[in-house]
């Protein structure tokens, strides 16, 4: 049965692409894009998008990703990797429950604890036009965040990975989510155990395949 991922690489269905590369997980990619990036999303010529009645009819919130594996649908980024991870099993999905448990506390943590700080950086410092950014809404961001590396950064002393020694899904999602806080550099110097394990995940092929396909689609 077919994988299906609506979004591009550029957007979080990146997520989305990387487990799906590191799992060798076969998918078929539906380029959905973001609507703010097209001029008419409603025109009749517009490139499928966020706000294309096709796509709201898989995901009524007008965001990518969204994924169909099968009958079942789902959006929500991590939850995807998740489902995934769980469906490949281990290496990336966990082995047992308690396994489970942290894959799913990392992943809540990065979504609920270091998005909405990270997210900030990355619009205010490089996203949004020039006239729109406000740079004391990044360093505020940036200062928010510095409690939560030290927390990342403790539980990653002695450890090369966040859950059961070796690379899993819990790795995907929480880098994924810090690569958008990756221009405060200072959170990662100041976080040495983060900057080391950010490393390793950037330095994985299938996080450089992702990236590629990322940089090849039109900015
Ligand atoms: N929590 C959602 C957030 C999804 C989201 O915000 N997607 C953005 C792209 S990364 C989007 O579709 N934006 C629509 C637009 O900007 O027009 C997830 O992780 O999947």
């Amino acid at each position: 049965m077919t994988l299906t991922l609506y979004g591009v690489a550029r957007s979080r269905a990146s997520r989305n692409i990387w487990l799906c590369l590191e799992a060798d997980l076969p998918f078929e990619q539906v380029p959905v894009i973001q609507a703010r990036r097209v001029k008419d999303p409603l025109a009749p010529d517009a490139p499928l998008n966020t706000r294309s009645p096709a796509f709201l009819a898989i995901n009524p919130n007008g965001l990518v990703p969204a994924m169909r594996d099968g009958e079942l649908v789902l959006f929500e980024s991590l939850a995807i990797n998740l489902y995934l991870a769980r469906k490949t099993g281990a290496p990336l999905g966990p082995k047992d429950l308690a396994e489970e448990g942290r894959i799913l506390m990392w992943s809540l943590w990065s979504a609920t604890e270091a998005e909405p700080w990270a997210i900030q950086i990355l619009m205010h410092r490089a996203y949004l036009p020039e006239p729109e950014r406000d740079p004391a809404a990044a360093t505020r961001a940036a200062q928010a965040l510095v409690p939560k590396f030290a927390v990342l950064d403790q539980h990653l002393k002695g450890r090369d990975w966040l859950v059961a020694d070796r690379f899993t899904v819990a790795d995907i999602n929480t880098a994924e989510v810090l690569r958008y806080a990756a221009l405060a550099t200072e959170l990662f110097d100041q976080a040495p155990n983060v900057k080391r394990w950010f490393k390793a995940c950037q330095a994985r092929p299938a996080f450089k395949e992702m990236m590629r396909r990322r940089e090849a689609e039109p900015a």
